[in-house]
This record gives structure tokens, C-alpha cells and sequence, in this order.
């Protein structure tokens, strides 16, 4: 396990610095992108942004969003290559880089991984910052950068940390808020973010076929043990009569576990002819990583996810299967 200490060493003796997170970026990485792209070019530092996904139209607030680039290798692969250190945020799995993560082993280049979820295969970085205590990635970042600015924050540095625990909370709402997640947002608003303005932004932005969308889930949402389970199915026929983009499923898990007596919402979402994403949220009666692990994939306890590369029609009900026995094998234990 590495240390702040030794971050500012790699950052100090590097020119070129790339700064990514995971596929489907969520507020906790790209604010941390934010916060640190400001922390560097303030030290005078080359830097860049890239994301294995394009930015969400709700993220587009954040200061230097013009800067978070979606990586195409055919454009950006010899930027890569220039890179002398690579800092990556908020990811648990190497594999959720895609092809960037790829580049960057090809490139043999120095990573340092700052996150806050179990790790589901060690040493694929060559320094990791894992504090699995931390609401969110931003987080660990406050901690990093509160004594680089005693204390008082650069407002755009503030709008990066505030967003990502904001949004890893649920507004603080989740189980994993906890007091440092409060003093954060105290320390950001001292720095002069504006948080109903920030909110408004992430949570007040939906798209007319997001919402059509959500109609059509709710239409055919189904339940199971013992109405303990919620899960529903998004196909590509959905998509398209509701017009709605990929992107535009992300929340719609949260959503639906905030029905009454539903302790985990499912997701099983057909992204492509070959694969499909499932998404497990629970209120914290069942831990859900072990079932997504299962799959391939990971998280944390209580909101974890999986991309399982086979259709959807071949996957769907194994996973209500094994999520329906995850479940019950933590009644009996
Ligand atoms: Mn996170």
C-alpha cells in the first residue's frame, strides 16, 4: 500500500501525466478527474484526460469537462505513449479500462491507482491507494489535498470533491455516509461551491426519453423472494422506443430499490447484441458483491455490477437464480 508521500514523489518527477477512470464513469471518478486535473496544471504539470466512456451529459458542470476525452486509440494512442505516469480513480477492477488499459500496459507505464473498493485482482497496478473505509474516492483526495491548500480549497478543486461524495452518497443517503462524508461537504462549501446549483446539475437533468424509459421499466418490473427482489430488463427494443441512449440507464437500480419491502434491485441491461450489464443495489440486509463477483464482476457490499459477454436471453435467468440464492444463503447464515 502506497501513501500520499510517495504520490507527490511520482507526480514531482513526472512531465506527462494521464488521468482516467472507469467505463460508465459516475460522479465519484470524473469529479475526482476535476479535482485533480486543477491540482495538477496548478503544479505546472502536462496533463490528460481520457475515459474508456464519453462523459454523461449531467457531468458536463464540472470544471475542466471540455478536458475529459473519450479514448479512441486511432487518435490518442501516441498520447498515451508519452505518458510518463498514469493516475487512475475509483477503479476496483484493471479490466474496466478497456482498451486505455490495455495502451497502458503495452506502454509499460507507472500506475498508481487511488480507489475505494475491493480490489478483485491485485497487483495489476504498480501502486494502489486503496482505503476501502472512504464513502468515495474524493474522499481520499480531500485528505490528499487539505494540506496542499491549508485547508481552504480552490473552488474548482471543491466542486470535483463535493460531486463525488455527493453522488457515491446518494446524497447521503447511503449506508456508507459517515461523518467525514459531512466535514467534506462542510470543507467544500467553506471553498464556495454552490450545492443546490451542483445538484440540479447531476440529479435534475433527466432527458425525456430517460424518463420514457423508466415507463417502460416500471411497466414490467418484476419481483421475487418474497417481493425482497426487484429486477427488470432493459433490451435494445426499450432503447430505441423510448429513444433513449446507453447512458441513460444509470440510477434507474437506486430507483427502483426505494420501492417498500425491496431489500435489492436488479438490473439486467442488454448493451449489446453479445453483452449485457447487470447491476445489483441493496438496502443492506444482502451483500451483492459476492453475487457480481460470480459474474465477473464487483463493487462493494451493497452496489456492485457485472459485464457478462453473452446475450441477454442466455444470462437473464441465471442471474435472478443466483441472486435469489445469494440471498436466501444469508437468511440461513
Ligand atoms: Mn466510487
Amino acid at each position: 500500500m502506497t501513501d500520499f508521500a510517495t504520490i507527490d514523489r511520482l507526480i514531482d518527477q513526472a512531465d506527462n501525466i494521464l488521468l482516467t477512470t472507469h467505463e460508465n464513469p459516475d460522479g465519484d471518478g470524473l469529479g475526482c478527474l476535476s479535482a485533480m486535473y486543477h491540482y495538477l496544471t496548478d503544479q505546472h504539470k502536462e496533463c490528460r484526460i481520457f475515459c474508456p466512456s464519453p462523459l454523461p451529459s449531467e457531468y458536463e458542470f464540472l470544471p475542466y469537462a471540455d478536458q475529459i476525452i473519450h479514448y479512441n486509440p486511432d487518435s490518442h494512442r501516441k498520447t498515451v505513449a508519452k505518458s510518463d505516469l498514469v493516475l487512475v480513480f475509483d477503479v476496483g477492477d484493471y479490466s474496466r479500462l478497456r482498451q486505455l488499459g490495455e495502451a497502458v500496459v503495452e506502454d509499460n507505464l507507472t500506475t498508481v491507482n487511488i480507489d475505494h473498493h475491493v480490489q478483485t485482482k491485485t497487483g495489476k497496478f504498480d501502486y494502489d491507494l486503496i482505503n476501502l473505509e472512504s464513502a468515495a474516492t474524493g474522499e481520499i483526495l480531500f485528505d490528499y489535498f487539505k494540506p496542499k491548500y491549508d485547508g481552504l480549497l480552490p473552488t474548482e478543486i471543491a466542486v470535483g470533491i463535493y460531486t463525488a461524495v455527493l453522488t457515491d452518497t446518494g446524497s447521503f443517503r447511503y449506508s456508507n455516509t459517515n461523518p467525514r462524508c459531512h466535514e467534506v461537504a462542510i470543507a467544500c462549501m467553506q471553498a464556495g461551491i454552490q450545492p443546490h446549483k451542483i445538484y440540479q446539475q447531476v440529479y435534475e437533468s433527466n432527458s425525456v426519453p430517460k424518463m420514457k424509459l423508466l415507463g417502460l421499466i416500471l411497466n414490467s418490473l418484476q419481483f421475487a423472494g418474497n417481493g425482497e427482489l426487484a429486477w427488470f430488463v432493459i433490451d435494445q427494443e426499450m432503447l430505441a422506443s423510448a429513444a433513449a441512449a446507453k447512458t441513460d440507464v444509470d440510477g434507474f437500480t437506486d430507483f427502483i430499490r426505494t420501492i417498500r419491502g425491496v431489500e435489492v434491485a436488479l438490473m439486467l441491461f442488454q448493451n449489446g447484441s453479445h453483452t449485457c450489464r447487470i447491476n445489483f443495489r441493496s438496502k443492506g440486509k444482502y451483500k451483492i458483491h459476492g453475487v457480481a463477483q460470480y459474474f465477473g464482476g464487483g463493487g462493494h457490499p451493497f452496489a456492485a455490477g457485472a459485464v457478462i459477454k453473452r446475450p441477454l436471453d442466455q444470462v437473464s435467468d441465471t442471474v435472478v437464480a443466483e441472486t435469489i440464492k445469494a440471498m436466501r444463503d444469508q437468511q440461513d447464515g
